[in-house]
């Protein structure tokens, strides 16, 4: 009989059995096999834009209205679909570990709807918008029928939550992110390319403080190298995966 080809390193199993605190990076790998396209993979979104025209604020001020359009369409997308295999395998394991963060990049609040409850967004979401002039706070939502740039009462422009290119990250979302990085046992780095920082600063505050590295990944990105394992493949079939070695290790909390 053909044995399985081991993927999750027995190491790794005694590991995750012996750990407390769990933490997930994710970036927009962890949405793609929810319909929702990446940012540089062959068939991401700015193979076909460009992002210096787009996310940055510059580029919002010089054209609201293209931009305003660009998240629109993105909008859609998003809540045309759902959270996959991977959201809600990562929303489980809150019933195995008692310290589980998901610290994501991704504005599409997917982990939210699959039941994630501690959810650090280092960019934003796309579901809240606010005035550029008074900072007053609105639903996206409330413009689904906006295809331009729509005005604040105060004549403001109004802009998505988001964090564009040269802008600070939330400080109490990255402060609670980098807490979250120095108490863990196991990080996972899924679905991103770790090339934008600060956010690809978080496995190396992870391994100063001990904790092991375990990267997600349809291929080798700029943090493999750092990484103790390696599981290549899709989000919604790795994360399963381990999930279901920790069910068989750990009792549900
Ligand atoms: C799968 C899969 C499947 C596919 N399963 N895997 C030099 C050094 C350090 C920093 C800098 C520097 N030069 C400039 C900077 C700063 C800059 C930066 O990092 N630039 C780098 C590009 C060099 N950073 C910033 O500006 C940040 N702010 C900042 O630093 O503030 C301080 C400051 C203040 C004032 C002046 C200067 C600095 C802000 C960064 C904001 C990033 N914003 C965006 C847009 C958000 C809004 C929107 O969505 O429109 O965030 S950019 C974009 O990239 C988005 C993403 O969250 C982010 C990360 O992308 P991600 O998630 O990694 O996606 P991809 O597509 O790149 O990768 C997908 C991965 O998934 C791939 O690896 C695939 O293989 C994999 N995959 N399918 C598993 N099924
Ligand atoms: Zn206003």
């Amino acid at each position: 009989m053909e044995s399985k080809p081991e993927l999750i390193k027995p190491e790794l199993i005694e590991l995750l059995r012996n750990t407390e605190s769990v933490l997930f990076l994710t970036g927009a790998g962890v949405s793609a096999e929810s319909g929702i396209p990446t940012f540089r993979d062959a068939d991401g979104i700015w193979n076909k834009m460009k992002p210096e025209e787009l996310a940055n604020f510059d580029a919002f001020m010089k054209n609201p209205d293209l931009v305003w359009e660009w998240y629109q369409y993105r909008r859609q997308i998003i809540r045309e679909s759902g959270p996959n295999k991977a959201h809600y395998a990562i929303a489980e394991f809150q019933k195995y570990f008692p310290d589980v963060s998901v610290v994501t990049q991704n504005i599409d609040n997917l982990h939210r709807r699959a039941g994630s409850e501690t959810v650090f967004e280092l960019h934003g979401n796309i579901e809240r918008s606010y005035c550029i002039k008074c900072h007053a706070y609105y639903n996206s939502p409330n413009f689904t029928f906006y295809d331009k740039a729509p005005k604040c009462l105060c004549g403001g422009l109004i802009r998505p939550d988001v964090v564009w290119f040269g802008e600070s990250l939330p400080e109490s979302e990255f402060n609670q992110a980098e807490k979250a990085a120095q108490r863990c046992g196991v990080i996972f780095i899924a679905g991103t390319a770790s090339v934008v920082y600060p956010a690809a600063q978080i496995p190396f505050i992870a391994r100063r403080f001990g904790a092991c590295l375990v990267e997600i990944n349809i291929g080798e990105t700029e943090i493999s190298y750092l990484a103790d394992y390696c599981l290549y493949g899709r989000a919604g079939d790795i994360i399963p995966a381990v999930l279901e070695e920790v069910k068989r290790v750990r009792t549900a909390l």
